[in-house]
């Protein structure tokens, strides 16, 4: 975990009265479709400790609405400054960076570097990777897999000697299936021995992620596995509706899920989750941990950025005592 880097952590205890496991911010939505001038819409976004604050990479969907990963700063991971261009990549580890779109960034430090993936048009959607050191100067490397894929999501340190990386594998449209992978490289360029993590559940026993699953924040550290926020969805007859759950991971062996959420920990309910450009979604990207409190940071409907807070240990718990 990170917790050594963060020295203000944005959060807001659990509000009188609330019985739920998860809280949103009383802030949301933390940041505003329109926040830069280019803008139609911001969310589906990552953020990690850096420097004296934040930086994060963020979803923005221009008023073309051409998708793409755009950098900013935040002293208290709430109130952003975002650059109002797209990020422009240099050669890292490949001279071939073509992209037809970027969108659903998550960010991690890994070694001496920022690492970030995301959603890559490359003849459909697969999955970038970069990094940076300073969030100025970013490098694209190697996509990691052939289309069709989504929702890369980087460990934060190697396993084994390796770079381990969740993904879903998909199709070119709304992809009406999916479960979550695991794979691994030596370098960050070649990728391989992929396991299958875990699938979606049967519609009787847990029907908000019955359709399709992806991994959301990278994992955090815990002494109980890795815990990692992921979402899930179920058709309904007005479309797909996204909830958030949790899962823990065994440290050594990532591929094993010890526990998993039966009951969801975070579902569209909000009004900025009910109504957007995409109605009924909550989308995790990121989750920050000073050893007791968590932070998540999740897009609603397509539109904005929001938060969600809640207690390491309770949440833990929690997705022990509500396990599939
Ligand atoms: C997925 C991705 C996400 C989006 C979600 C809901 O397939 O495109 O970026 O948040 O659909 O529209």
């Amino acid at each position: 975990m990170q917790t050594e880097n963060i020295l203000y952590m944005p959060w807001e205890p659990r509000p009188e009265g609330n019985t739920q496991i998860m809280w949103r911010s009383s802030a949301n939505p933390i940041i505003d479709r329109y926040a830069i001038p280019s803008s139609n819409s911001i969310f589906n976004s990552a953020v990690v400790p850096f420097e004296d604050g934040y930086a994060g990479v963020f979803r923005c969907d221009n008023k073309a609405v051409q998708m793409n990963i755009y950098a900013g700063f935040s002293k208290d991971g709430i109130n952003w400054q975002i650059e109002n261009d797209p990020i422009k990549f240099q050669p890292g580890n490949t001279d071939m960076i073509d992209s037809d779109y970027k969108y659903d960034p998550r960010v991690t430090w890994i070694d001496d570097r920022y690492w970030i993936t995301w959603c890559n048009g490359y003849n459909g959607p697969t999955i970038g990777i970069g990094y940076t050191f300073d969030f100025k100067t970013f490098y694209q490397c190697e996509n990691a897999f052939l289309p069709f894929n989504r929702n890369g999501v980087l460990f934060p340190e190697k396993i084994d000697g390796k770079y381990a990386m969740l993904s879903r594998p998909s199709d070119n449209g709304h992809t009406p299936f999916g479960d979550i992978f695991i794979s691994y490289s030596p370098d960050m360029k070649f990728w391989g021995e992929h396991r299958c993590v875990m699938k979606v559940t049967p519609f009787e026993e847990s029907a908000w992620q019955c359709l399709k699953i992806g991994a959301g924040s990278v994992p955090l550290k815990t002494k109980d596995g890795w815990l990692m926020f992921y979402h899930g969805v179920i058709r309904t007859c007005n479309g797909y509706r996204y909830s958030m759950g949790a899962v823990l991971l065994d440290l050594n062996k990532p591929d094993k899920v010890l526990y998993r959420t039966r009951d969801y920990l975070l579902a569209p309910a909000a009004p900025y989750e009910l109504t957007g450009d995409v109605p009924n979604v909550v989308f995790p990207c990121a989750a920050l941990c000073d050893g007791k409190r968590i932070a998540v940071y999740y897009g609603a409907a397509d539109t904005t950025v929001c938060m969600a807070f809640g207690y390491l240990d309770e949440i833990i718990a929690y997705i022990k005592e509500h396990s599939i």
